[in-house]
């Protein structure tokens, strides 16, 4: 067993049963003219902190921990995106709609894809889903359990939206998360801030987070 100096309390995981969930590392959150770029976003804060989260997925890979990835994306024929979703706020450009980087959150387009520097390595998962959290309408939960995993490590875009709805999701599905504060980021720096704080308050009511240094020194 490994012991992380986190937050609310130490945070104790046997790598065997511990996965990293990479959150939607893609194109169509981190580059210019991508979804969050149409929603009016400034993508800079996302970019920054891929080299965080490179060197957290070496460090897992390095210890036998699985490492899965997620993206946001929808089949060409957008059949599993609500028109509830697609019709949402004023964006530059819609969901399936053509971009700089082909047709936004679609699987299989360019913006689509995960940075280059955070390419999933070999037998990697990569989950496309359809929603916010990485449970709904996804194999995640069946991989999850074949694997024996009990215990995720947590990173990615949006702390708020798509990390923190996969990380309600899995605490109610009996996993203990661990969100690592400095390989996750918002578009809203204040969002980003109230969501570490609402996930450990109340003794950890939705799991624990820690910065990446704190993980490196687990014992
Ligand atoms: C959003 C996400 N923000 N990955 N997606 O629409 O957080």
């Amino acid at each position: 067993m490994l012991e992380v100096a986190a937050a609310p309390f130490a945070y104790a995981f046997d790598p065997a049963t511990t996965a990293l969930v990479v959150i939607d590392m893609q194109r169509d959150f981190i580059e210019p003219g991508g979804f969050g770029d149409a929603l009016g976003n400034d993508v800079r804060r996302l970019a920054a902190i891929v080299p965080t989260v490179r060197e957290l997925i070496a460090w897992c890979r390095g210890r036998g921990i699985r490492v899965l990835h997620t993206r946001e994306g929808h089949r060409p024929d957008l059949a599993d995106c609500p028109p509830a979703k697609r019709r949402r706020g004023a964006p530059r450009l819609r969901i399936g709609d053509v971009g700089p980087m082909g047709r936004i959150l679609v699987d299989g387009e360019p913006g689509n894809n995960i940075v280059p520097e955070l390419r999933p390595q070999g037998s990697e998962p990569v989950i496309v889903k359809p929603g916010k959290g990485a449970f709904w309408a996804t194999p995640l939960e069946t991989i999850l359990r074949e694997a024996g995993v009990t215990h995720l490590l947590l990173a990615g875009v949006t702390t708020e939206v798509c990390v923190q709805t996969t990380m309600r999701e899995a605490n109610d599905r009996g996993y203990d998360c661990l969100l690592i504060e400095d390989a996750t980021e918002s578009y809203f720096p204040e969002f980003k801030q109230a969501t570490l704080e609402m996930i450990r308050a109340q003794g950890g009511i939705v799991g624990w987070t820690a910065p990446f240094a704190a993980l490196c020194r687990a014992r």
